[in-house]
């Protein structure tokens, strides 16, 4: 059986796409991958390449984000009278198998490990496919909705993801080429362990938690240190090009100290490259800091999101300012050698402003050098916020896939929300690097001047100045993100190693991966 798989993420990375691969191969069936990364919608010649890719294969594997729907979309439908069997899986089709469904005739919600292999020996066999668990079929104008089948308890029972990259293709520049070790980028990316136990109200966790409650042991697994240490002196071994790692654990300091000691000792000795990883305020402490740090640990990220009484009442995330600036504090100890990165979501609806006045306050807080990201909520399928405020008709169904580029548009996002538009506009202007007297782009001594409650009301009242801002400020954000940042992207690399020392005079550790 020929099989194709496609990623139509805009990185070409997706380590839930290689390991089906990976289970595939290992059952010795013919596996391409193609990784259709883009920014925009394809055009025909891209579709007609992957087209001949798909030629004569016997099923595609879609595997998508919910921001890349409309990119799936065109290529299901143009491979809808080419290819037999199509399945549409991965974290968006998980989110909304109800409007995948109506594109895709196969859609798989959840881990798909167990699910592709049933699914292909069962086409193989040519029998029913009807009664897969986790698989929701359209037939004959009926839609069967499978159960899903338990969550996988060991994690170290699955093969490591695919890099045999001889196999896969790579869309750049409008060709679909061999992929080349120097498509990774210098990078790569692994999650060491799967789930989250808090399930805040925006995040997908939050609907994966729905999904499998009876279905699994526990909501956190982890692969062994063996198996993560194996697997990247395997990739490191593999990839001479690679400097750099990303742990994209939803929290890698979910993980008890003495793992993180027997990972942070064998990672330094037998793998050895910078890393970087997202941690919680909640279960950091300083000795895991430590270790990871001396592992060379490069840069951590937590999420704060919004203010103490958001962040419990609307998003159901039990984090305290209190925590919050302790895990900064900790952080902070070691900005010599490690970068701090906060993340924090704009544009809520059901924010009021003083809520969004004691995220600017809370944010004022952190020990500085910093680094800053905001992103407007995004509402994503299935999620409680998204339910909240469909039902509260604070957004249509339209909004649950912007088709955004969430970098750099900031100020679309703050116009197309409206509400609070003055402040959200003040926590947007603070993200980037925080260093001496600055947080992002608004100088320490205006915060006062911005937040004084006569300026507060006027701007809330009558946004007209603030809007002109904003238009301005796209603008200048257009030039900054669309054509300078292109030109410094291909600038030699110890040129921007410079630039960064100087622009960075206080002692934030520069990650070129990273700028
Ligand atoms: C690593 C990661 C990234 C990495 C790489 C992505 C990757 N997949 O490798 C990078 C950094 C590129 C990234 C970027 C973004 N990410 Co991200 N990311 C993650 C993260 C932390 C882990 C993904 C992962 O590796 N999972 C492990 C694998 C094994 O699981 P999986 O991919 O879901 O695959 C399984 C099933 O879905 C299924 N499956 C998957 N594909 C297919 C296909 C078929 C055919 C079948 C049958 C089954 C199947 O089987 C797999 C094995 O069980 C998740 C959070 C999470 N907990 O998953 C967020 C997450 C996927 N990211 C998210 C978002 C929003 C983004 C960004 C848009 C963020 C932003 N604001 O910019 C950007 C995308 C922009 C861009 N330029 O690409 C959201 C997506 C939500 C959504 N509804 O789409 C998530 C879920 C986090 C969240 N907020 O809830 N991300
Ligand atoms: S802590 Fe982070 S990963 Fe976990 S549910 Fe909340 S937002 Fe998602």
């Amino acid at each position: 059986m020929k099989i194709v798989l496609i990623s139509t993420l805009k990185e070409p990375t997706n380590q839930g796409l290689r390991i089906l691969s990976s289970i595939l191969k290992n059952a010795n069936y013919n596996v391409t991958m193609v990784f259709m990364t883009s920014n925009k919608s394809y055009n025909k010649g891209e579709l007609e390449q992957l087209g001949l890719i798909c030629k004569n294969c016997d099923l595609v594997g879609l595997s998508s984000f919910s921001e890349d729907t409309i990119k799936t979309i065109q290529i299901i439908d143009f491979l809808k009278k080419k290819v037999k069997n199509i399945v549409w899986g991965g974290v968006h089709a998980t989110l909304y198998p109800e409007d995948c469904i109506k594109h895709c005739d196969i859609v798989c919600v959840g881990e798909g490990e167990d699910v592709i292999l049933d699914l292909v020996k069962t086409i193989e066999k040519n029998k029913s496919i009807d009664n897969i668990k986790n698989l929701w079929i359209k037939k004959e104008g009926t839609i069967i909705k499978n159960p899903i089948r338990n969550m996988i308890d060991k994690l170290d029972n699955i093969p490591f993801p695919d890099f045999k990259i001889e196999t896969h293709f790579i869309l750049k520049k409008e060709k679909i080429q061999k992929f080349k070790e120097e498509d990774l980028n210098g990078q790569i990316r692994f999650m060491t362990g799967r789930g989250c136990p808090y399930g805040c109200g925006y995040c997908s966790n939050n609907v994966f938690n729905k999904l499998y409650r009876g279905k699994r042991r526990c909501v956190l697994r982890y692969h062994s240190i063996n198996y993560i240490i194996n697997f990247l002196s395997y990739l490191k071994n593999k990839f001479s090009s690679v400097e750099c790692l990303e742990i994209s654990d939803d929290s890698f300091s979910f993980r008890p100290l003495p793992e993180i000691k027997e990972f942070s000792e064998r990672y330094k000795k037998e793998v050895g490259i910078k890393f970087y990883c997202s941690v919680d305020a909640i279960t950091l402490v300083e000795e895991k800091v430590k270790l990871l740090s001396d592992a060379g640990c490069h840069m951590i990220t937590s999420g704060i999101q919004s203010s103490e009484k958001i962040n419990r009442e609307i998003y159901n995330r039990n984090i305290t300012d209190k925590q919050v600036l302790n895990c900064a504090k900790i952080l902070n100890k070691f900005k010599e050698n490690l970068s701090a990165n906060y993340d924090v979501i704009t544009c809520n609806p059901y924010e009021k402003p003083e809520d969004i006045i004691n995220l600017i306050n809370l944010l004022r807080k952190l020990p500085k050098p910093y680094r800053l990201a905001v992103s407007g909520l995004i509402f994503f399928p299935g999620t409680d916020i998204t339910n909240m405020a469909l039902r509260d008709n604070l957004i249509k169904k339209e909004d649950l896939f912007l088709d955004f580029d969430y970098s750099s548009d900031n100020g679309k996002y703050l116009l197309m929300r409206k509400k609070n538009l003055y402040l959200n506009l003040i926590v947007t202007l603070m993200r980037g690097i925080s260093v001496g007297n600055k947080i992002g782009s608004i100088h320490d001594s205006w915060f006062d001047y911005l937040l004084d409650e006569r300026r507060v009301k006027k701007n809330l009242r009558n946004p007209s100045s603030v809007i002109l801002f904003i238009r301005f400020w796209m603008i200048y954000n257009f030039i900054k993100y669309k054509i300078i940042k292109k030109i410094y992207e291909n600038l030699p690399k110890s040129f921007k190693e410079g630039y960064m020392k100087v622009r960075l005079k206080d002692k934030i550790v520069y990650n070129s991966k990273q700028n």
